[in-house]
């Protein structure tokens, strides 16, 4: 079974679960104390799609101000970039969609974004509604769910739907690292677009 390896960040304001989300993701565990990242971290997790195995190359951004210039080594080369917001913090939409400009000006053209609205299970404070956040995200052509890293709530679910969107070797008719970027050229130029 072919084995591929897909370069995951993830971005997003400080506090908004993207280290508990990789964490429920790769050790199915969740910590109400775990501390904000420093630099980065990395995970690994490898999951079967349909006749390949998909070695997730996870790294996981800091999300402080002081961190920020750090998050280019990061998405360079991403396959998809996970864009974490928090359902119950307005302004973490916000910095979500920074992140969105700065991954159309200067990120991989043909990265895979999915945007994630953690902390589901907070319904009675939150702040942005699914609708307003589902819309944006088809405006971008972005994956979107609502996820609970406390309550393991389309955790899986969104990986597999980035490994949905990644071109599979079969149908991309090359073999792995060569041509690969050729293929891939024409969605760049549609997401770069609107
Ligand atoms: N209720 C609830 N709390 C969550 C959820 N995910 C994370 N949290 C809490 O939110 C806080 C921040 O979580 P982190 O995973 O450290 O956030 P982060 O985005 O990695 O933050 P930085 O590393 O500073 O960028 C912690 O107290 C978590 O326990 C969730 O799905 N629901
Ligand atoms: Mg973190």
């Amino acid at each position: 079974m072919a084995l591929r390896e897909l370069k995951v960040c993830l971005l997003g304001d400080t506090g908004v679960g993207k280290s508990s989300i990789v964490w429920r993701f790769v050790e199915d565990s969740f910590d109400p104390n775990i501390n904000p990242t420093i630099g980065a971290s990395f995970m690994t997790k490898t999951v079967q799609h349909q006749s390949e195995l998909h070695k997730f190359l996870i790294w996981d951004t800091a999300g402080q101000e002081r961190f920020r210039a750090l998050a280019p080594m990061y998405y360079r080369g991403s396959a998809a970039a996970i864009i974490v917001y928090d359902i119950t913090k307005e302004e973490s939409f916000q910095t979500l969609k920074n992140w969105v400009k700065e991954l159309r000006q200067h990120g991989p053209p043909n990265i895979v974004v999915a945007i994630a609205g953690n902390k589901c299970d907070l319904t009675d404070a939150r702040e942005v509604s699914e609708r307003d956040a589902k819309d944006y995200a088809d405006s971008i052509h972005a994956i979107f769910v609502e996820t609970s890293a406390k309550n393991a709530i389309n955790i899986n679910e969104l990986f597999l739907e980035i490994s949905q969107r990644i071109p599979s070797m079969d149908s991309s008719g090359v073999s792995a690292g060569k041509g690969f970027k050729l293929r891939r050229q024409p969605s760049e130029t549609r997401r770069s677009c609107c």
